[in-house]
């Protein structure tokens, strides 16, 4: 039984992959961290197959502040994959906490991979690298695209990328990046923008909710569906030459543009909700982000397929249910 471990696991690529691997025969261990209310929403709510003790999932407390308890853990689990996806990933966020940020999602990075190195582990690494690095740099962005990041948490993934490759190199440890541009999903944070609108949407629709705020609704980015990114990690750690890929729609859409297709999917004209509040703006913000994943399609056969329409009418309806659960009562939570 191939055996993984996934930092991250508590966040929306996290869960799915967690799924996804263990649907293929994996041992999937989790790190998660201390929490003083529930951290791990997403993954209670695993199908009930997967709870099967047979199923092999487990969860470890951890920290990526801290190099020990990941020594620790590498040593006790003896992994032959690891996914590194945990990070302090919000952009608006780590203008706000910029030391926290390079800590967490940078150095995080560099403990994680110094404690491969100190357990001997022969295993596979992937490293959750970000559009976020190119920043600045104009479209479309491939691997070749020069990075020029235009936050702290951008800077922070850009040591994050250079410590895995130097990993590669100078260890030989087999490790990849991959740079996924933006993926959504109804298990998307509530506090990035596609979700923010969409739960938006249907709190509105219910008579929840008045007004949504927002910041810069010209921002364009590529919005591709989680469930295939991570389906595209394992790929990249399944290919047998670790390498660097980028994995994209190459479809561009702006936040306005966003917003117009959640509320007429619920029928609403969203000029009478939303309204602008520059609380919201980055300090210095990324423009245009468009991703070029004709490596990827190439060298791996990954393609997307769930398109921006789609992605929309998805995560609208999701929250439309969830909505009705929660009114219901019909929703449970499996503390684990
Ligand atoms: P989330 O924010 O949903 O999840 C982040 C995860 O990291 C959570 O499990 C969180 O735990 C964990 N974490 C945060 N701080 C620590 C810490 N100190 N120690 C251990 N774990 C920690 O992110 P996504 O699932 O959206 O993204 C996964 C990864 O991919 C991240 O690294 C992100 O930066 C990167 N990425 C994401 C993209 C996207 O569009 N989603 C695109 C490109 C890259 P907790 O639940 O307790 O907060
Ligand atoms: P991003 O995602 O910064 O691209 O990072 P986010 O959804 O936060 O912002 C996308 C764009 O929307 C604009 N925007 C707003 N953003 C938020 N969060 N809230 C608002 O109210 C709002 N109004 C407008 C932003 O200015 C921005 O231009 C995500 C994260 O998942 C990162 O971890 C990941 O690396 C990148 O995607 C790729």
């Amino acid at each position: 039984m191939t055996v993984a471990l996934i930092t991250g696991i508590t966040g929306q690529d996290g869960s799915y992959l967690a799924e996804l691997l263990l649907r293929k025969g994996y041992e999937v261990h989790g790190l998660k961290r201390r929490s003083s209310s529930f951290n791990t929403d997403r993954i209670d709510r695993f199908d009930s197959d997967l709870w099967d003790p047979d199923a092999g999932f487990f969860q470890h407390y951890a920290d990526l502040a801290d190099g020990a308890s990941l020594a620790h853990l590498l040593c006790r689990i003896q992994p032959d994959e690891i996914y590194h996806l945990g990070a302090q990933s919000h952009v608006r966020v780590s203008f706000d906490l910029p030391g926290y940020t390079t800590d967490i999602t940078g150095m995080g990075t560099v403990r994680l991979l110094e404690a491969i190195r100190v357990a001997g582990l022969d295993c596979r690494f992937y490293q959750a690298s970000s559009s976020e690095m190119f920043g600045a740099t104009p479209p479309p962005q491939s691997e070749t695209a020069p990075f020029h990041p235009r936050s702290p948490y951008g800077c922070a993934k850009v040591l994050g990328y250079w410590a895995t490759v130097n990993h590669r190199e100078a260890w030989g440890l087999k490790a990849t990046n991959g740079i996924l541009f933006n993926h959504e999903s109804p298990r998307r944070g509530e506090t990035f923008v596609t979700r923010k609108i969409t739960r938006a949407v249907a709190r509105i629709e219910a008579g929840l909710q008045d007004v949504l705020y927002l910041g810069n609704l010209d921002a364009i980015r590529d919005w591709g569906y989680a469930p295939e990114y991570v389906e595209a990690m394992w790929m990249m750690v399944q290919h047998p030459e670790p390498d660097d890929f980028v994995i994209a729609t190459g479809e561009a859409h702006s936040v306005r543009e966003f917003v117009v297709a959640a509320f007429a999917q619920a029928g609403l004209d969203w000029e009478r909700y939303v309204r602008i509040d520059p609380s919201y703006y980055r300090p210095s913000e990324v423009d245009v982000l468009i991703g070029d994943a004709s490596k990827a399609e190439r060298v791996l056969g990954w393609t997307p397929k769930t398109r921006f329409s789609d992605l929309v009418r998805i995560m609208v309806d999701a929250d439309r249910q969830l909505l009705d659960d929660e009114r219901s009562g019909r929703l449970v939570r499996v503390d684990i």
